[in-house]
């Protein structure tokens, strides 16, 4: 037996393996997510029915004072186009996508959060500090990619707008 050949035969299979291993988080989670079911949203109506809808989009505050935020990826914005949520309190993120696969991520934090069209991520936030965070696609999701940013603006809680329960904050209200 020719053990160079065998060791080479196993590097290369080890070699690609580990390919989609150190993907599996990033790219194979939502995927599964998706195939599961669950979470599942029809990218093609998002604007005409579900949780959304334009007038959904934005923080939600809830009577218990948690916050949702619900945003939308597209080549190449997000919406909305600037949120505002309230310091130190945790925020419930639900992101899908309208096209193409995305990253949401805020400039100086860890934060990133993969959306694919067809299922809606869910992630769980929470900024100590207010303050403005750039947010950025980290996905390379086609020519227009690199202009994909919008902006997190992060208030004291105090000073943060009393909403009604139909009302969504942003940061044009401000
Ligand atoms: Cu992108």
């Amino acid at each position: 037996m020719n053990w160079r050949k065998v060791r080479t035969f196993l590097f290369t299979v080890l070699a690609l393996c580990l390919i989609p291993a150190t993907r599996y988080y990033q790219v194979d989670e939502p995927l599964l997510r998706f195939l599961r079911g669950s979470l599942h949203v029809d990218p093609l109506s998002l604007h005409l029915s579900g949780e959304f809808v334009e007038n959904n989009l934005g923080t939600e505050l809830h009577a218990d004072g948690s916050v949702t935020v619900r945003m939308i990826a597209e080549q190449y914005l997000f919406v909305p186009h600037c949120i505002l949520v309230p310091a130190g309190v945790p925020i419930n993120l639900r992101i899908t996508s309208a096209d193409a696969v995305h990253s949401l991520s805020f400039e100086g934090t860890e934060y990133a959060v993969k959306t694919l069209p067809g299922t809606i991520s869910k992630a769980e936030l929470m900024f100590s500090k207010a303050g403005k965070y750039k947010t950025v696609c980290r996905e390379f999701c086609g020519p227009g990619h690199y202009a994909m940013r919008s902006e997190l603006k992060v208030v004291p809680r105090d000073q943060f707008p009393a909403l009604r329960p139909e009302e969504r904050g942003n940061c044009a209200a401000q």
